[in-house]
């Protein structure tokens, strides 16, 4: 028995995600929260992304609008290696047990990260998909994202696009850039049908690799902020480097290992392995091009 009944297994197939209210504990949420707001408060100090990661980049990364008075923190890499909080939330979670349910029993850790708008910021997240920034030998891959704010339709709701996950994949590479989105031509095909997943906080959304989705700028009074977490199958295979690398990257954190590969059948060009602290600026390549 796991936090998915039958019909939400059936609608993830069938959609490409599934919404889990109740995916941490209040315990879980608290102390994931007061580790932001801690973050929050460090960066007060930075005019420039800072910190370390094991990709050589920087682990912090802030808004244009960022400054001492009002900070603006958008982007932590692989929180779990930072924060005892995030690294044992990584490992436990509802949500970790509806991945199993959907694509176990043997479930790896991916990797992970926070994306957090501010009120009033103009921090958005073009369509793509997150596949083609991790290509692996099959797509059993699930990105869970965990509300750490109430997500309301005013703050930037992550927005999904139903069925994708079936469709084909999108190219994020446009006359030889990879802005780590789809051509506006695509999102312009598909942003009508696009649904947004809100909630209380302490809920997550499940996603298929492979689901189209994008988020707005937050134009509200109230943060807006996820922690997000990929598993994927302890036999779909990395084939290119993690762009977001952690000393957790492979940790068997359902099942067991089996030493086993299986693939799938597909074709898509190699992303770019990002230089810079987050994919906001890969992204911001694509207003450009
Ligand atoms: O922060 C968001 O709204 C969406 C995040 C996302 O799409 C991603 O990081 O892949």
């Amino acid at each position: 028995m796991g936090p998915l009944r039958e019909d939400q297994i059936t609608s993830y197939w069938e959609n490409g995600y599934v919404f889990l209210e109740n995916a941490i504990t209040n315990e879980q949420l608290a102390a994931l929260v007061d580790d932001v707001a801690r973050w929050t408060d460090e960066s007060r100090q930075h005019t420039e992304p800072y910190g370390d990661t094991l990709a050589g980049r920087p682990r912090f990364d802030m808004a244009p609008e960022h400054n001492a008075d009002d900070p603006r923190l958008r982007r932590v890499a692989s929180p779990v290696e930072v924060s005892d909080a995030y690294r044992d939330t990584m490992r436990d979670n509802r949500a970790l047990d509806a991945v199993a349910q959907l694509i176990g029993p043997n479930i790896e850790f991916n990797n992970s990260k926070i994306n957090a708008k501010q009120p009033g910021s103009s921090t958005e997240v073009k369509y793509h998909q997150d596949f083609m920034f991790q290509p692996h030998s099959n797509e059993d891959l699930i990105a869970c994202l965990f509300f750490l704010d109430e997500v309301t339709l005013e703050n930037g709701p992550l927005n999904v696009v139903p069925g994708t996950h079936r469709s084909a994949l999108f190219d994020h590479w446009h006359d030889g850039v990879y802005t780590g989105a789809v051509s506006a031509e695509v999102e312009a095909a598909h942003v009508n049908e696009a649904v947004p997943i809100y909630g209380p906080a302490g809920s997550a959304c499940l996603m298929h690799t492979r689901l189209l989705h994008g988020s707005a700028p937050n134009a509200s009074d109230h943060p807006r902020t996820l922690f997000i977490a990929e598993y994927r199958a302890e036999d779909a295979k990395p084939l290119q480097v993690n762009h977001l690398p952690s000393i957790h990257e492979g940790e068997v954190v359902r099942g067991e290992r089996t030493n086993r590969v299986r693939c799938s059948s597909y074709e898509m060009e190699f992303p770019e392995v990002p230089k810079e602290a987050s994919f906001f600026s890969q992204q911001a390549k694509a207003s450009t091009t």
